[in-house]
């Protein structure tokens, strides 16, 4: 019976996780059931322009909010500019970040390497990558405008245990000075691989997930 309980709680979290953009608002939800949305599929989950969501954006970048299910994650984050963008082609994140933890994610500000005017309508497209190689998307549809303000330190904040760093960095950083260790939310997500282990730490977000769905 043990068994049985801890291998429902490993499919969940494989495949009932992905994740949420919270800020600025996603497109829709497209982790709701009874519909034909799946993180999946490029460019915007299947989730059509206008489903929704449209949130007022600094001209000169905002904050970004995510909702990780993960244990670790892969993320870059493109703009296209205009209605109905289908062309993300403006990297804000010329950096792959590579976030560990799972719950919430929050980029203070990201600056945009373009000139953008009020008004301008654009959408973010959200993208992660996760242990399989497959990416999963997420937009989120906004429009420039000079009296939108960033998130404010007191909102823009991670989830204890969620950490980032930029892909390629870290192993200098490490190796130039003392390692400091990371604090992890329950102690198992250290653990990336291994029969046992493994299992104790798809039960822990199976847990997790559960509260977050
Ligand atoms: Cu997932």
């Amino acid at each position: 019976m043990q068994a049985v309980i801890l291998s429902l709680f490993a499919v969940i979290g494989l495949v009932s996780a992905h994740f949420a953009v919270e800020y600025p608002a996603w497109r829709s939800d497209s982790l709701a059931e009874n519909t034909t949305y799946s993180q999946w599929d490029y460019p915007c989950a299947g989730v059509p322009y206008g489903a929704g969501n449209k949130t007022e954006w600094p001209l000169e970048g905002g904050s970004v909010v995510l909702d990780l299910h993960h244990p670790w994650t892969y993320l870059y984050i493109n703009l296209g500019l205009g209605e109905n963008a289908t062309n993300f082609n403006i990297s804000l994140t010329p950096q792959l970040l590579n976030v560990t933890g799972s719950g919430n994610f929050c980029i203070p500000a990201l600056s945009i390497p373009a000139a953008v005017a009020d008004g301008q309508e654009a959408s973010l497209q959200v993208v992660t990558n996760g242990e399989s190689g497959s990416a999963l998307y997420n937009c989120a549809d906004i429009v420039f405008k000079s009296s939108a303000k960033p998130l404010s330190g007191g909102i823009c904040t991670n989830s204890t245990g969620v950490t980032a760093a930029i892909v390629g960095q870290a192993a200098t950083t490490n190796s130039s000075s003392t390692p400091t260790p990371t604090p992890t939310p329950n102690g198992a997500l250290t653990v990336v691989s291994g029969g046992a282990q493994t299992i104790v730490m798809s039960v822990a977000f199976g847990f997790v997930l559960i509260m977050v769905m």
